[in-house]
């Protein structure tokens, strides 16, 4: 390299005295050539990296199959890629009910694990999230939290809101977006133990949960305004789970997997003010849609 750089600085030095502008030395022949051969490497490059990507694809869709993860994928191709479900948990179910009452052993032998949705009425009866949280209480409560820096890790959705993060999202009270102008609908997940500790003296695990079934560590929630909410999706995530409409009303549609179109139905609930929806997020494709009133603010958790 040493060599090479004193050639160079030779072949400079000849170029000032002939007073040759060393610009002009890319037409030389041999540099031509090397040029050439730059071109014979992109070339390679992009093979190279073809075969490769080739090769990841194709162990993606072995290993995809073989249900183990080698590499994450893009949300979207993930989708594109999910097995096919069987139809079994979508057939015949025409409508959403909504039952009160239920005893933990019919939950879990109708709803539960069979991918039937269902509407629960009367399981936040005691709960004193319903006239505690609001807007107001989010904000208080995040930002007199201890670890900030650890609730910034906690997932974030903002939809169309534009917000970056939950304590962005907090700065903005909604009544700032009368006029529409932001799409005020987000979520986040309560992954901070300490803020999840003090939410959960206002909640608690529903009654009607099977008694051998663990509510997931970490609760997930839902604020927004009227004619707003999620795009349909189906979710990627191990369990079922419940959402409880604490604020407002918010109406559920659900729609299943294309390959059970022909099977069955799309449905369509709506979720007022205490009501509990159960549902497998994994195989519902699903969107949700804020009726007029107050805001909805919703809180949830995977079971299993
Ligand atoms: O409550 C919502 O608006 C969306 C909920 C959702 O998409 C989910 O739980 O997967």
């Amino acid at each position: 390299m040493e060599e090479a750089s004193l050639q160079f600085i030779e072949l400079l030095t000849k170029c000032k005295a002939a007073k040759i502008n060393p610009l002009d030395l890319k037409s030389l022949k041999a540099l031509v050539r090397e040029q050439k051969f730059r071109l014979n490497k992109i070339e390679l490059f992009v093979a190279l990296t073809f075969i490769l990507s080739s090769v990841t694809w194709f162990l993606f869709l072995f290993y995809s199959n073989n249900s183990q993860c080698l590499i994450g994928l893009p949300d979207n191709l993930r989708k594109g890629f999910r097995p096919p479900v069987q139809c079994k948990f979508c057939q015949g179910v025409s409508n959403i009910q909504k039952v009160k009452r239920i005893s933990s052993d019919e939950f879990e032998q109708r709803f539960a694990y069979s991918g039937i949705p269902v509407v629960v009425t009367d399981a936040t009866a005691n709960w004193t999230a319903l006239t505690t949280f609001d807007f107001w209480y989010f904000k208080d409560t995040y930002n007199l939290g201890k670890r900030k820096h650890k609730i910034l890790n906690c997932q974030f959705f903002p939809y169309k809101s534009g917000f970056r993060n939950l304590f962005e999202a907090l700065e903005n009270p909604p009544e700032y977006f009368d006029s529409g102008e932001k799409a005020w609908y987000f979520g986040w997940s309560n992954c901070n133990p300490e803020t999840a500790e003090q939410l959960r003296q206002h909640y608690g695990r529903p009654y009607f949960l099977p008694e051998t079934s663990e509510n997931n560590a970490v609760d997930w929630i839902f604020m927004g305004r009227s004619g707003l909410g999620a795009h349909m999706h189906v979710d990627n995530v191990r369990l079922p789970s419940w959402q409880a409409q604490l604020s407002g009303s918010k109406k559920w549609i659900l729609m299943p997997p294309p390959e059970c179109y022909f099977w069955c139905n799309r449905l369509e609930i709506v979720m007022d003010e205490g009501d509990i929806i159960i549902l497998d997020t994994n195989k519902w494709y699903h969107q949700t849609v804020v009726l007029s009133g107050k805001i909805s603010i919703t809180i949830g958790a995977e079971y299993d």
